[in-house]
């Protein structure tokens, strides 16, 4: 995809839309949407500000800070799409039934939710996976959801760090008998892989 388009939909040309704390309030429309999920911390509100190109999500040193299903409309394509930050996941300072209440959304949302195309997983490049990770994983593939892997905050790692970090999680995908996709490696603070990513959204719209 040319740069030039791909700059032009993702030119900070977004708004927020809404605020999910119950199935019931999903917005009702026949938008695309793409949802970001992981672990607490792992990046996604930094990594959803960096595509989008405008401080749009709470980024937070704070772990557990998105606490609801923020809906974000990208203006630039077509009629738009809709990107999703999610709660992020094994956050055990909110009281258990908080928890259980988020995942219940989260994973419902994931399940059901019509107009999802695909979910970004994000994994700390430097952490790599964790039991959680593979258990959202298995979800996935139970109801049959197209995700792709993300690697964040690789401006922690050197180059063969890097490398290393992505072998490691390549060599760990032969263990599922899933197809998995490109896995792209990203630094929200240093702009790396963002229009990698970029390019992989609209690729997928452009191919509805
Ligand atoms: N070094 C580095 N730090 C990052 C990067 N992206 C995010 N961070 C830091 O990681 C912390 C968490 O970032 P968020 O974007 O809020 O993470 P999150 O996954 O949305 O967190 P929750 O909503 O709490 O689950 C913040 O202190 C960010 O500044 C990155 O690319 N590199
Ligand atoms: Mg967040």
């Amino acid at each position: 995809m040319a740069k030039l388009i791909v700059n032009k939909i993702f030119n900070g040309n977004a708004e927020f839309l809404l605020g999910v704390n119950n199935i019931e309030q999903l917005p009702q429309h026949h938008f695309p949407e793409i949802a970001f999920i992981g672990a607490s911390n792992v990046g996604k509100s930094s990594l959803i500000n960096a595509l989008i190109g405008k401080r749009i999500t709470i980024v937070s040193a704070t772990k557990g800070r998105t606490k609801q299903l923020n809906f974000f409309k990208i203006l630039g394509f077509k009629d738009g799409f809709h990107i999703v930050d999610m709660p992020g996941y094994g956050f055990a300072q909110d009281a258990k039934s908080a928890i259980n209440y988020w995942q219940e959304l989260s994973l419902n949302y994931i399940a059901n939710g019509k107009n999802l195309k695909r979910v970004f997983l994000l994994i700390e490049a430097q952490k790599g996976m964790k039991d959680l990770d593979h258990e959202i994983i298995d979800f996935f593939n139970v109801y049959n959801v197209s995700f792709q892997i993300v690697l964040t905050k690789i401006d922690k790692l050197n180059l063969s760090a890097q490398q290393l970090a992505l072998e490691k999680i390549q060599n760990e995908f032969k263990l599922y008998r899933t197809f998995c996709s490109k896995i792209i490696s990203t630094s929200a603070s240093k702009n790396y892989g963002i229009f990698d990513l970029q390019n992989e959204i609209v690729k997928l719209l452009e191919n509805l």
